[in-house]
Protein backbone atom coordinates (compact mmCIF):
# COMPACT_ATOMS: atom_id res chain seq x y z
CA UNK A 1 0.00 0.00 0.00
CA UNK A 2 1.21 3.40 -0.85
CA UNK A 3 1.53 5.68 2.16
CA UNK A 4 -0.31 9.80 2.62
CA UNK A 5 2.45 10.07 4.60
CA UNK A 6 5.67 7.89 5.96
CA UNK A 7 7.26 9.28 9.24
CA UNK A 8 10.91 8.18 10.01
CA UNK A 9 11.91 7.52 13.04
CA UNK A 10 9.73 7.02 16.46
CA UNK A 11 11.34 9.39 18.52
CA UNK A 12 9.05 11.94 20.36
CA UNK A 13 8.81 14.04 17.33
CA UNK A 14 7.80 11.36 14.68
CA UNK A 15 5.51 9.58 17.12
CA UNK A 16 3.43 12.80 17.87
CA UNK A 17 3.49 13.65 14.05
CA UNK A 18 2.46 10.39 13.17
CA UNK A 19 -0.27 10.68 15.60
CA UNK A 20 -1.58 14.17 14.60
CA UNK A 21 -1.51 12.89 11.15
CA UNK A 22 -3.39 9.52 11.42
CA UNK A 23 -5.89 11.63 13.90
CA UNK A 24 -6.37 13.97 10.81
CA UNK A 25 -7.67 10.73 8.67
CA UNK A 26 -4.00 10.17 6.86
CA UNK A 27 -2.46 7.09 5.81
CA UNK A 28 0.35 6.95 7.94
CA UNK A 29 3.64 4.81 7.98
CA UNK A 30 5.93 5.06 11.11
CA UNK A 31 9.01 3.39 10.75
CA UNK A 32 11.55 2.90 13.51
CA UNK A 33 14.87 1.23 13.17
CA UNK A 34 14.89 -0.26 16.71
CA UNK A 35 12.95 -2.30 19.09
CA UNK A 36 10.20 -2.08 21.62
CA UNK A 37 10.73 -0.57 24.85
CA UNK A 38 8.61 -0.14 27.83
CA UNK A 39 5.98 -3.14 28.42
CA UNK A 40 2.90 -1.56 26.62
CA UNK A 41 5.43 -2.07 23.34
CA UNK A 42 6.31 -5.31 23.43
CA UNK A 43 9.25 -4.32 25.28
CA UNK A 44 10.41 -7.42 27.99
CA UNK A 45 13.67 -6.05 29.44
CA UNK A 46 13.12 -6.00 33.04
CA UNK A 47 14.79 -6.73 36.48
CA UNK A 48 14.19 -9.93 38.31
CA UNK A 49 12.68 -8.27 41.16
CA UNK A 50 9.72 -7.00 39.00
CA UNK A 51 8.47 -10.82 36.94
CA UNK A 52 5.24 -11.13 36.96
CA UNK A 53 4.34 -7.12 37.20
CA UNK A 54 4.86 -6.47 33.62
CA UNK A 55 7.33 -3.90 33.94
CA UNK A 56 10.82 -3.48 32.25
CA UNK A 57 13.81 -1.33 32.88
CA UNK A 58 11.99 1.70 30.53
CA UNK A 59 9.12 1.22 32.84
CA UNK A 60 10.57 2.02 36.16
CA UNK A 61 11.63 5.40 36.63
CA UNK A 62 14.08 4.23 39.57
CA UNK A 63 16.12 2.45 37.06
CA UNK A 64 16.87 5.44 35.37
CA UNK A 65 20.53 5.50 36.30
CA UNK A 66 21.16 1.89 35.72
CA UNK A 67 20.62 2.94 32.08
CA UNK A 68 23.98 3.90 31.69
CA UNK A 69 25.90 1.01 33.93
CA UNK A 70 23.83 -2.03 32.39
CA UNK A 71 26.40 -3.77 30.17
CA UNK A 72 23.41 -4.89 27.91
CA UNK A 73 23.11 -1.96 26.39
CA UNK A 74 20.99 -2.87 23.68
CA UNK A 75 18.89 0.67 23.59
CA UNK A 76 21.54 3.00 22.22
CA UNK A 77 21.90 3.42 18.63
CA UNK A 78 25.01 1.46 18.52
CA UNK A 79 26.30 3.38 15.14
CA UNK A 80 26.57 6.46 16.90
CA UNK A 81 29.50 8.13 18.96
CA UNK A 82 26.83 10.23 21.50
CA UNK A 83 23.78 8.55 23.49
CA UNK A 84 21.20 8.39 21.19
CA UNK A 85 18.47 6.15 21.63
CA UNK A 86 17.38 3.32 19.10
CA UNK A 87 14.39 2.16 20.29
CA UNK A 88 10.64 2.86 20.32
CA UNK A 89 10.18 6.21 22.12
CA UNK A 90 13.90 7.26 21.04
CA UNK A 91 15.29 9.58 23.71
CA UNK A 92 11.86 9.50 26.04
CA UNK A 93 12.27 5.97 26.51
CA UNK A 94 15.92 6.23 27.73
CA UNK A 95 15.78 9.94 29.44
CA UNK A 96 15.49 10.89 32.65
CA UNK A 97 12.11 12.77 32.22
CA UNK A 98 12.55 15.60 33.15
CA UNK A 99 10.04 18.15 31.36
CA UNK A 100 9.84 21.87 31.65
CA UNK A 101 6.98 23.65 30.13
CA UNK A 102 8.49 26.01 27.79
CA UNK A 103 8.99 29.63 28.37
CA UNK A 104 8.05 32.17 25.73
CA UNK A 105 11.59 33.05 24.81
CA UNK A 106 12.49 29.23 23.65
CA UNK A 107 10.14 30.30 20.70
CA UNK A 108 11.59 34.27 20.01
CA UNK A 109 13.01 35.39 16.63
CA UNK A 110 16.16 36.38 19.16
CA UNK A 111 16.44 32.36 19.50
CA UNK A 112 15.92 32.00 15.66
CA UNK A 113 12.57 31.13 15.03
CA UNK A 114 10.43 32.63 12.19
CA UNK A 115 8.20 35.47 13.32
CA UNK A 116 5.39 32.94 12.97
CA UNK A 117 6.22 30.89 15.78
CA UNK A 118 6.67 34.01 17.50
CA UNK A 119 4.76 36.46 19.91
CA UNK A 120 2.27 33.99 21.05
CA UNK A 121 1.58 32.33 18.02
CA UNK A 122 3.06 29.39 19.52
CA UNK A 123 1.46 29.03 23.07
CA UNK A 124 -1.82 27.18 21.79
CA UNK A 125 0.94 24.00 20.61
CA UNK A 126 2.18 23.85 24.17
CA UNK A 127 -1.50 23.77 25.36
CA UNK A 128 -2.17 21.08 23.36
CA UNK A 129 0.99 19.51 24.29
CA UNK A 130 0.06 20.23 27.88
CA UNK A 131 -3.71 18.76 27.13
CA UNK A 132 -1.88 15.29 26.10
CA UNK A 133 0.84 15.35 28.69
CA UNK A 134 0.52 16.87 32.10
CA UNK A 135 3.62 17.62 34.29
CA UNK A 136 4.61 16.14 37.68
CA UNK A 137 6.60 17.19 40.43
CA UNK A 138 5.82 14.28 42.38
CA UNK A 139 5.41 10.74 40.24
CA UNK A 140 5.17 8.70 43.55
CA UNK A 141 1.88 7.32 42.97
CA UNK A 142 1.07 8.08 46.73
CA UNK A 143 1.73 12.22 46.25
CA UNK A 144 4.60 12.20 48.99
CA UNK A 145 7.91 12.75 48.17
CA UNK A 146 10.99 10.05 48.73
CA UNK A 147 14.67 10.88 49.32
CA UNK A 148 14.27 14.62 49.21
CA UNK A 149 17.38 14.87 51.49
CA UNK A 150 19.42 16.62 48.30
CA UNK A 151 16.36 18.93 47.99
CA UNK A 152 16.98 20.22 51.67
CA UNK A 153 20.27 20.90 51.09
CA UNK A 154 20.69 22.47 47.89
CA UNK A 155 17.56 24.91 48.84
CA UNK A 156 19.21 25.96 51.73
CA UNK A 157 22.31 26.70 49.82
CA UNK A 158 20.70 28.51 47.13
CA UNK A 159 18.07 30.48 49.59
CA UNK A 160 21.09 31.76 50.66
CA UNK A 161 22.10 33.25 46.78
CA UNK A 162 19.01 34.87 46.53
CA UNK A 163 16.86 32.05 45.12
CA UNK A 164 13.20 31.83 45.35
CA UNK A 165 11.78 28.36 45.40
CA UNK A 166 8.74 27.72 43.02
CA UNK A 167 6.50 25.35 41.77
CA UNK A 168 8.68 25.49 38.31
CA UNK A 169 6.05 24.57 35.68
CA UNK A 170 3.84 27.01 37.17
CA UNK A 171 5.36 29.54 36.18
CA UNK A 172 7.60 28.88 33.16
CA UNK A 173 8.83 32.85 32.19
CA UNK A 174 10.45 32.67 35.78
CA UNK A 175 14.18 31.39 35.13
CA UNK A 176 16.18 33.71 36.99
CA UNK A 177 17.23 32.99 40.81
CA UNK A 178 14.67 30.14 40.77
CA UNK A 179 14.38 26.62 42.20
CA UNK A 180 12.17 23.84 42.62
CA UNK A 181 11.21 20.33 42.47
CA UNK A 182 12.24 18.57 39.39
CA UNK A 183 9.01 18.23 37.00
CA UNK A 184 8.66 15.02 34.87
CA UNK A 185 6.68 13.16 32.27
CA UNK A 186 6.30 10.13 34.44
CA UNK A 187 2.52 8.95 34.46
CA UNK A 188 1.55 6.66 37.02
CA UNK A 189 4.78 6.17 38.74
CA UNK A 190 5.90 5.22 35.37
CA UNK A 191 7.75 6.53 32.31
CA UNK A 192 4.78 7.97 30.52
CA UNK A 193 5.92 10.84 27.95
CA UNK A 194 4.97 10.17 23.74
CA UNK A 195 4.82 6.82 23.83
CA UNK A 196 2.02 6.18 27.01
CA UNK A 197 0.05 8.94 25.43
CA UNK A 198 -0.25 10.14 21.67
CA UNK A 199 1.15 6.23 20.69
CA UNK A 200 -1.11 4.83 22.12
CA UNK A 201 -4.26 7.09 20.42
CA UNK A 202 -2.54 6.31 17.42
CA UNK A 203 -2.04 2.69 17.46
CA UNK A 204 -5.80 2.51 18.21
CA UNK A 205 -6.17 4.16 14.34
CA UNK A 206 -6.63 1.71 11.36
CA UNK A 207 -4.71 4.13 9.10
CA UNK A 208 -1.79 4.10 11.27
CA UNK A 209 1.23 1.53 10.84
CA UNK A 210 4.21 1.16 12.91
CA UNK A 211 6.99 -0.90 11.75
CA UNK A 212 9.50 -2.14 14.23
CA UNK A 213 13.16 -2.73 13.02
CA UNK A 214 12.66 -1.02 10.11
CA UNK A 215 16.26 1.26 9.29
CA UNK A 216 15.46 3.77 6.77
CA UNK A 217 18.71 4.51 4.55
CA UNK A 218 17.56 7.51 2.29
CA UNK A 219 14.34 8.61 0.31
CA UNK A 220 14.03 8.23 -3.29
CA UNK A 221 13.66 11.41 -4.98
CA UNK A 222 13.00 12.53 -8.64
CA UNK A 223 14.84 15.91 -8.56
CA UNK A 224 12.51 18.02 -5.91
CA UNK A 225 10.29 15.40 -5.32
CA UNK A 226 10.20 12.80 -3.22
CA UNK A 227 8.92 9.13 -4.17
CA UNK A 228 9.10 7.00 -1.10
CA UNK A 229 11.86 5.74 1.58
CA UNK A 230 14.56 3.04 1.19
CA UNK A 231 14.58 0.65 4.05
CA UNK A 232 16.67 -2.54 4.60
CA UNK A 233 12.71 -4.49 5.79
CA UNK A 234 12.33 -6.47 2.56
CA UNK A 235 9.04 -7.39 3.90
CA UNK A 236 7.39 -4.11 3.55
CA UNK A 237 7.90 -3.50 0.12
CA UNK A 238 9.53 -4.89 -3.15
CA UNK A 239 14.06 -4.42 -1.83
CA UNK A 240 12.47 -2.56 0.99
CA UNK A 241 11.02 0.16 -0.81
CA UNK A 242 7.82 1.86 0.46
CA UNK A 243 6.46 4.31 -2.08
CA UNK A 244 4.43 7.21 -1.21
CA UNK A 245 1.00 8.05 -2.73
CA UNK A 246 1.23 10.83 -5.54
CA UNK A 247 0.90 14.00 -3.17
CA UNK A 248 1.86 11.71 -0.34
CA UNK A 249 5.03 13.28 2.16
CA UNK A 250 8.60 11.76 4.08
CA UNK A 251 8.68 13.08 7.52
CA UNK A 252 12.46 12.80 9.06
CA UNK A 253 11.89 12.05 12.55
CA UNK A 254 15.66 10.18 13.14
CA UNK A 255 17.08 13.17 16.05
CA UNK A 256 19.72 15.28 15.38
CA UNK A 257 22.22 12.42 14.54
CA UNK A 258 19.89 10.67 12.16
CA UNK A 259 18.05 12.98 10.09
CA UNK A 260 20.87 14.41 9.08
CA UNK A 261 22.81 10.96 7.89
CA UNK A 262 19.34 10.34 5.77
CA UNK A 263 19.72 13.83 4.21
CA UNK A 264 22.76 13.30 3.32
CA UNK A 265 22.44 9.68 1.62
CA UNK A 266 19.63 11.18 -0.08
CA UNK A 267 22.17 14.14 -1.71
CA UNK A 268 20.98 16.82 0.50
CA UNK A 269 23.61 18.16 2.56
CA UNK A 270 27.11 20.11 1.98
CA UNK A 271 29.14 18.66 -0.60
CA UNK A 272 31.82 17.57 1.64
CA UNK A 273 29.36 14.76 3.32
CA UNK A 274 27.80 13.82 -0.34
CA UNK A 275 30.98 13.43 -1.73
CA UNK A 276 31.65 10.58 1.48
CA UNK A 277 28.62 9.01 0.31
CA UNK A 278 29.38 9.12 -3.13
CA UNK A 279 32.28 7.04 -2.35
CA UNK A 280 30.55 4.47 -0.63
CA UNK A 281 30.01 1.40 -2.54
CA UNK A 282 26.57 0.29 -1.21
CA UNK A 283 24.92 4.21 -1.44
CA UNK A 284 27.10 6.22 -3.52
CA UNK A 285 25.57 4.61 -6.53
CA UNK A 286 21.50 5.17 -5.15
CA UNK A 287 22.48 8.94 -4.54
CA UNK A 288 20.69 11.29 -7.27
CA UNK A 289 22.67 12.80 -9.98
CA UNK A 290 25.13 15.79 -9.17
CA UNK A 291 22.98 18.30 -10.80
CA UNK A 292 19.99 16.99 -8.59
CA UNK A 293 22.01 17.23 -4.89
CA UNK A 294 20.28 20.24 -3.05
CA UNK A 295 22.94 22.16 -1.03
CA UNK A 296 22.04 23.18 2.51
CA UNK A 297 23.80 23.57 6.00
CA UNK A 298 22.68 20.53 7.14
CA UNK A 299 24.95 19.17 10.12
CA UNK A 300 25.85 23.33 11.04
CA UNK A 301 24.52 25.45 13.97
CA UNK A 302 24.28 22.51 16.16
CA UNK A 303 24.80 23.11 20.22
CA UNK A 304 24.21 21.25 23.03
CA UNK A 305 24.70 22.37 26.61
CA UNK A 306 28.08 22.68 27.89
CA UNK A 307 27.79 21.06 31.58
CA UNK A 308 30.34 20.17 34.50
CA UNK A 309 29.55 18.12 37.58
CA UNK A 310 30.47 18.91 40.77
CA UNK A 311 30.47 16.19 43.59
CA UNK A 312 29.41 16.83 47.49
CA UNK A 313 29.03 15.01 50.85
CA UNK A 314 26.75 15.60 53.41
CA UNK A 315 25.91 13.59 55.97
CA UNK A 316 22.26 13.78 55.99
CA UNK A 317 22.28 12.47 52.61
CA UNK A 318 21.26 9.16 51.42
CA UNK A 319 23.35 8.17 48.58
CA UNK A 320 20.87 5.38 47.65
CA UNK A 321 23.96 3.46 46.98
CA UNK A 322 24.78 5.82 44.08
CA UNK A 323 21.60 3.67 42.44
CA UNK A 324 24.02 0.80 42.03
CA UNK A 325 21.63 -1.87 43.32
CA UNK A 326 18.20 -1.13 41.96
CA UNK A 327 18.82 -3.17 39.14
CA UNK A 328 19.81 -6.80 40.98
CA UNK A 329 19.10 -6.24 44.07
CA UNK A 330 16.86 -3.30 45.42
CA UNK A 331 15.94 -2.03 49.28
CA UNK A 332 13.10 -4.69 49.99
CA UNK A 333 10.63 -2.31 51.55
CA UNK A 334 11.17 -0.03 48.39
CA UNK A 335 10.67 -2.84 45.49
CA UNK A 336 7.98 -4.20 47.61
CA UNK A 337 5.73 -0.55 47.88
CA UNK A 338 6.88 0.08 44.13
CA UNK A 339 5.03 -3.13 42.99
CA UNK A 340 2.31 -2.82 45.07
CA UNK A 341 1.25 0.64 43.51
CA UNK A 342 3.99 2.66 41.92
CA UNK A 343 5.32 4.66 44.96
CA UNK A 344 8.03 5.11 46.25
CA UNK A 345 11.96 6.18 45.53
CA UNK A 346 11.46 4.04 42.60
CA UNK A 347 8.86 5.83 41.25
CA UNK A 348 11.45 9.05 40.21
CA UNK A 349 14.40 9.22 38.43
CA UNK A 350 17.32 9.84 39.92
CA UNK A 351 16.81 14.01 39.80
CA UNK A 352 15.38 16.15 42.87
CA UNK A 353 15.96 20.08 42.33
CA UNK A 354 16.48 21.84 39.41
CA UNK A 355 17.42 25.39 39.04
CA UNK A 356 18.01 28.53 36.55
CA UNK A 357 20.21 31.61 37.04
CA UNK A 358 21.04 34.81 34.22
CA UNK A 359 24.08 35.92 33.60
CA UNK A 360 24.78 38.69 31.89
CA UNK A 361 22.52 41.99 30.03
CA UNK A 362 19.04 41.01 31.02
CA UNK A 363 17.29 43.70 29.56
CA UNK A 364 14.35 44.38 32.31
CA UNK A 365 15.11 43.65 35.69
CA UNK A 366 11.44 44.15 36.90
CA UNK A 367 10.50 43.12 40.11
CA UNK A 368 7.03 41.05 39.53
CA UNK A 369 4.56 39.85 42.53
CA UNK A 370 4.15 36.21 42.73
CA UNK A 371 2.83 34.29 45.44
CA UNK A 372 4.58 34.96 48.33
CA UNK A 373 7.48 35.77 46.63
CA UNK A 374 9.09 38.70 44.31
CA UNK A 375 10.59 37.23 41.44
CA UNK A 376 12.70 38.83 39.01
CA UNK A 377 11.03 38.37 35.09
CA UNK A 378 12.81 37.86 32.24
CA UNK A 379 11.79 40.37 29.85
CA UNK A 380 11.06 38.17 26.54
CA UNK A 381 13.90 39.71 24.36
CA UNK A 382 17.64 37.89 24.94
CA UNK A 383 20.50 40.46 24.50
CA UNK A 384 23.57 38.38 22.98
CA UNK A 385 25.76 38.66 26.35
CA UNK A 386 22.69 37.16 28.37
CA UNK A 387 23.32 33.35 29.29
CA UNK A 388 21.38 30.81 31.22
CA UNK A 389 22.72 28.59 34.07
CA UNK A 390 20.43 25.73 34.46
CA UNK A 391 21.39 23.29 37.56
CA UNK A 392 20.54 19.86 38.26
CA UNK A 393 20.75 18.12 41.87
CA UNK A 394 20.66 14.29 42.63
CA UNK A 395 22.17 11.68 45.30
CA UNK A 396 24.86 10.09 43.85
CA UNK A 397 27.74 10.71 41.31
CA UNK A 398 29.01 9.08 38.01
CA UNK A 399 32.71 9.98 38.85
CA UNK A 400 34.82 11.31 41.42
CA UNK A 401 38.05 12.80 41.49
CA UNK A 402 39.52 13.19 44.19
CA UNK A 403 42.43 12.18 47.07
CA UNK A 404 40.57 12.76 50.16
CA UNK A 405 38.70 10.39 52.54
CA UNK A 406 34.91 10.40 52.01
CA UNK A 407 31.48 8.77 53.14
CA UNK A 408 30.25 7.59 49.95
CA UNK A 409 26.42 6.96 51.22
CA UNK A 410 26.31 10.43 51.54
CA UNK A 411 27.53 12.01 47.70
CA UNK A 412 25.00 13.94 45.57
CA UNK A 413 26.04 15.54 42.44
CA UNK A 414 25.13 19.28 41.11
CA UNK A 415 25.45 19.44 37.64
CA UNK A 416 25.50 22.73 36.10
CA UNK A 417 24.46 23.96 32.50
CA UNK A 418 24.75 26.42 30.04
CA UNK A 419 21.81 26.58 27.45
CA UNK A 420 19.61 29.37 26.05
CA UNK A 421 22.61 31.93 25.32
CA UNK A 422 24.89 30.27 24.50
CA UNK A 423 27.30 31.39 21.45
CA UNK A 424 29.43 28.29 20.57
CA UNK A 425 28.22 26.31 17.94
CA UNK A 426 29.30 22.55 16.45
CA UNK A 427 29.40 20.55 13.61
CA UNK A 428 27.63 16.89 13.14
CA UNK A 429 28.82 14.73 9.74
CA UNK A 430 29.47 11.67 8.73
CA UNK A 431 32.59 9.30 8.83
CA UNK A 432 33.65 7.46 5.76
CA UNK A 433 31.77 4.47 7.19
CA UNK A 434 28.49 6.70 7.55
CA UNK A 435 28.18 6.83 10.99
CA UNK A 436 27.26 10.30 12.25
CA UNK A 437 29.27 12.48 15.03
CA UNK A 438 30.31 15.97 16.05
CA UNK A 439 32.95 17.03 13.28
CA UNK A 440 33.27 20.34 15.12
CA UNK A 441 32.54 20.07 19.01
CA UNK A 442 30.14 22.67 20.36
CA UNK A 443 31.02 23.21 24.01
CA UNK A 444 33.31 25.97 24.51
CA UNK A 445 33.68 26.68 20.79
CA UNK A 446 33.20 30.26 21.22
CA UNK A 447 35.24 31.62 24.21
CA UNK A 448 32.89 33.82 25.34
CA UNK A 449 30.71 30.73 27.23
CA UNK A 450 33.21 29.30 29.41
CA UNK A 451 33.64 32.32 31.73
CA UNK A 452 29.72 32.53 32.57
CA UNK A 453 29.95 28.87 33.36
CA UNK A 454 33.14 29.18 35.09
CA UNK A 455 30.90 32.55 37.01
CA UNK A 456 28.33 30.32 37.64
CA UNK A 457 30.31 27.35 39.35
CA UNK A 458 31.64 29.74 41.25
CA UNK A 459 28.41 31.26 42.55
CA UNK A 460 27.06 27.93 43.73
CA UNK A 461 29.81 27.13 45.87
CA UNK A 462 30.09 30.80 47.29
CA UNK A 463 28.17 30.39 50.31
CA UNK A 464 28.66 26.64 51.25
CA UNK A 465 30.75 27.28 54.15
CA UNK A 466 27.11 28.38 55.77
CA UNK A 467 25.88 24.49 55.32
CA UNK A 468 27.07 22.41 58.18
CA UNK A 469 29.16 19.63 56.81
CA UNK A 470 28.75 20.03 53.21
CA UNK A 471 32.14 19.51 51.34
CA UNK A 472 32.93 19.19 48.16
CA UNK A 473 35.22 16.41 46.90
CA UNK A 474 35.02 16.85 43.06
CA UNK A 475 36.73 19.51 42.75
CA UNK A 476 38.63 18.66 45.96
CA UNK A 477 40.73 21.21 47.95
CA UNK A 478 43.90 20.75 45.62
CA UNK A 479 42.25 22.49 43.21
CA UNK A 480 40.74 26.14 42.43
CA UNK A 481 37.41 26.19 40.22
CA UNK A 482 39.14 27.90 36.98
CA UNK A 483 41.74 24.35 37.34
CA UNK A 484 38.78 22.06 37.14
CA UNK A 485 37.21 23.67 34.28
CA UNK A 486 40.10 24.22 31.88
CA UNK A 487 41.32 20.89 32.77
CA UNK A 488 37.70 19.12 32.40
CA UNK A 489 37.47 16.79 29.80
CA UNK A 490 35.13 18.72 26.92
CA UNK A 491 34.10 15.55 25.67
CA UNK A 492 32.76 14.57 29.14
CA UNK A 493 30.29 18.14 28.20
CA UNK A 494 27.89 16.25 26.82
CA UNK A 495 24.43 17.05 28.16
CA UNK A 496 22.73 14.63 25.49
CA UNK A 497 20.61 17.67 23.98
CA UNK A 498 21.52 17.73 20.33
CA UNK A 499 19.49 20.76 18.26
CA UNK A 500 20.13 22.90 15.29
CA UNK A 501 21.57 20.46 12.38
CA UNK A 502 18.75 21.01 10.09
CA UNK A 503 17.35 24.41 11.98
CA UNK A 504 14.68 25.93 11.09
CA UNK A 505 15.16 29.23 7.90
CA UNK A 506 18.21 27.43 7.18
CA UNK A 507 17.47 23.80 6.25
CA UNK A 508 14.05 23.34 6.62
CA UNK A 509 11.59 26.82 6.24
CA UNK A 510 8.63 27.80 8.57
CA UNK A 511 6.33 24.75 7.83
CA UNK A 512 9.46 22.41 8.38
CA UNK A 513 9.98 21.63 4.63
CA UNK A 514 13.68 20.45 3.32
CA UNK A 515 14.03 24.00 1.30
CA UNK A 516 14.50 22.26 -2.56
CA UNK A 517 12.41 19.80 -2.03
CA UNK A 518 8.48 19.50 -3.00
CA UNK A 519 7.34 17.10 0.14
CA UNK A 520 9.94 16.60 2.55
CA UNK A 521 9.81 17.34 5.59
CA UNK A 522 11.81 17.14 9.17
CA UNK A 523 10.43 17.08 12.77
CA UNK A 524 12.78 16.21 15.55
CA UNK A 525 15.07 18.37 17.46
CA UNK A 526 17.46 19.01 14.86
CA UNK A 527 15.10 21.60 13.43
CA UNK A 528 15.74 23.84 16.78
CA UNK A 529 17.70 26.87 16.38
CA UNK A 530 18.80 27.45 19.72
CA UNK A 531 18.71 25.49 22.81
CA UNK A 532 15.50 26.37 25.02
CA UNK A 533 16.12 26.93 28.48
CA UNK A 534 15.33 23.67 30.24
CA UNK A 535 15.94 20.03 29.39
CA UNK A 536 14.71 19.75 26.01
CA UNK A 537 12.60 17.45 25.32
CA UNK A 538 9.37 19.57 26.36
CA UNK A 539 10.30 22.31 24.08
CA UNK A 540 10.64 19.45 21.06
CA UNK A 541 7.25 18.22 21.64
CA UNK A 542 5.04 21.68 21.54
CA UNK A 543 7.21 22.12 18.50
CA UNK A 544 6.41 18.89 16.74
CA UNK A 545 2.65 20.06 17.73
CA UNK A 546 3.30 23.18 15.64
CA UNK A 547 5.20 22.17 13.07
CA UNK A 548 2.44 18.86 12.10
CA UNK A 549 -0.02 21.31 12.31
CA UNK A 550 1.59 23.75 9.60
CA UNK A 551 2.12 20.59 7.35
CA UNK A 552 -1.37 20.08 7.95
CA UNK A 553 -2.37 23.18 7.18
CA UNK A 554 -0.13 23.28 3.94
CA UNK A 555 -1.92 23.14 0.43
CA UNK A 556 -0.80 20.07 -2.24
CA UNK A 557 -0.50 17.39 0.50
CA UNK A 558 -2.63 14.16 0.46
N1 LIG B 1 15.61 15.69 27.51
C1 LIG B 1 14.83 16.20 28.47
O1 LIG B 1 14.04 17.10 28.18
N2 LIG B 1 14.91 15.74 29.76
C2 LIG B 1 15.78 14.76 30.13
O2 LIG B 1 15.81 14.37 31.31
C3 LIG B 1 16.63 14.22 29.15
N3 LIG B 1 17.53 13.26 29.45
C4 LIG B 1 18.22 12.66 28.44
C5 LIG B 1 19.05 11.55 28.75
O3 LIG B 1 19.19 11.19 30.00
C6 LIG B 1 19.69 10.84 27.70
C7 LIG B 1 20.58 9.70 28.05
C8 LIG B 1 19.48 11.25 26.35
C9 LIG B 1 20.12 10.50 25.21
C10 LIG B 1 18.68 12.35 26.06
C11 LIG B 1 18.05 13.06 27.09
N4 LIG B 1 17.23 14.14 26.83
C12 LIG B 1 16.48 14.70 27.83
C13 LIG B 1 17.08 14.66 25.46
C14 LIG B 1 15.79 14.18 24.76
O4 LIG B 1 15.52 12.84 25.07
C15 LIG B 1 15.98 14.40 23.27
O5 LIG B 1 16.14 15.79 23.03
C16 LIG B 1 14.79 13.90 22.45
O6 LIG B 1 14.54 12.54 22.67
C17 LIG B 1 15.05 14.12 20.97
O7 LIG B 1 13.93 13.70 20.24
P1 LIG B 1 13.96 13.47 18.68
O8 LIG B 1 12.57 13.17 18.25
O9 LIG B 1 14.67 14.58 18.05
O10 LIG B 1 14.90 12.22 18.43
P2 LIG B 1 15.19 10.86 19.19
O11 LIG B 1 16.63 10.61 19.07
O12 LIG B 1 14.56 10.82 20.52
O13 LIG B 1 14.39 9.77 18.30
C18 LIG B 1 14.80 9.44 17.01
C19 LIG B 1 14.20 8.10 16.67
O14 LIG B 1 14.41 7.83 15.30
C20 LIG B 1 14.84 6.93 17.43
O15 LIG B 1 13.84 6.10 17.93
C21 LIG B 1 15.70 6.25 16.38
O16 LIG B 1 15.85 4.86 16.61
C22 LIG B 1 14.92 6.53 15.11
N5 LIG B 1 15.73 6.57 13.89
C23 LIG B 1 16.84 7.31 13.69
N6 LIG B 1 17.33 7.12 12.45
C24 LIG B 1 16.51 6.24 11.85
C25 LIG B 1 16.49 5.64 10.55
N7 LIG B 1 17.44 5.92 9.65
N8 LIG B 1 15.50 4.76 10.25
C26 LIG B 1 14.55 4.48 11.17
N9 LIG B 1 14.51 5.01 12.43
C27 LIG B 1 15.48 5.88 12.75
C1 LIG C 1 19.21 15.13 31.03
O1 LIG C 1 18.56 15.99 30.44
C2 LIG C 1 20.54 14.77 30.54
O2 LIG C 1 20.54 14.64 29.14
C3 LIG C 1 21.10 13.51 31.14
O3 LIG C 1 22.47 13.51 30.87
C4 LIG C 1 20.81 13.44 32.64
O4 LIG C 1 21.25 12.22 33.21
C5 LIG C 1 19.31 13.50 32.82
N1 LIG C 1 18.70 14.58 32.14
C6 LIG C 1 18.93 13.63 34.31
O5 LIG C 1 19.36 14.85 34.82
C7 LIG C 1 22.64 12.02 33.50
C8 LIG C 1 22.76 10.95 34.58
O6 LIG C 1 22.19 11.42 35.79
C9 LIG C 1 24.22 10.57 34.79
O7 LIG C 1 24.34 9.51 35.71
C10 LIG C 1 24.85 10.18 33.47
O8 LIG C 1 26.23 9.96 33.67
C11 LIG C 1 24.64 11.26 32.43
O9 LIG C 1 23.26 11.56 32.31
C12 LIG C 1 25.18 10.84 31.07
O10 LIG C 1 25.12 11.89 30.16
Amino acid sequence: TPYDYIVVGAGPGGIIAADRLSEAGKNVLLLERGGPSTWETGGRYGPTWAQGYDLTKFDIPGLFETLFTDSNEFWWCNDITVFAGCLVGGGTSVNGALYWIPTSDDFSTATGWPSSWSNGKHDPYVAMMQERLPSTDHPSTDGERYLEQVYSVVGQLLNGQGYNNITINDNPNFKDHVYGYSAYDFINGKRGGPVATYLQTAQARSNFRMEIYTYVSNVVRNSSTILGVQTNNTAIGPNGYVPLNPNGRVILSGGSYGSPRILFLSGIGPSDMLEIVSKDPTYGPQLPPQSDWIDLPVGYNVSDNPSINLVFTHPSIDAYDNWATVWADPRPADAAQYLENQSGVLAQASPRLNFWRAYGGITDNVVRYVGDFYLRFLYIEISSLFKQLQGTARPGAASINTTMSYNASTIFTITAYLSTGITSRGRIGIDASLRPQPLVEPWFEDPGDEPVLLQGLEDIISNMASIPGMTMITPDDTMTMEEYVSLYDRSTMDSNHWVGSNSILQVVDENVKVMGTDNLFVIDASIMPRLPMGNPHGALMSAAEHAVANILALEGGP
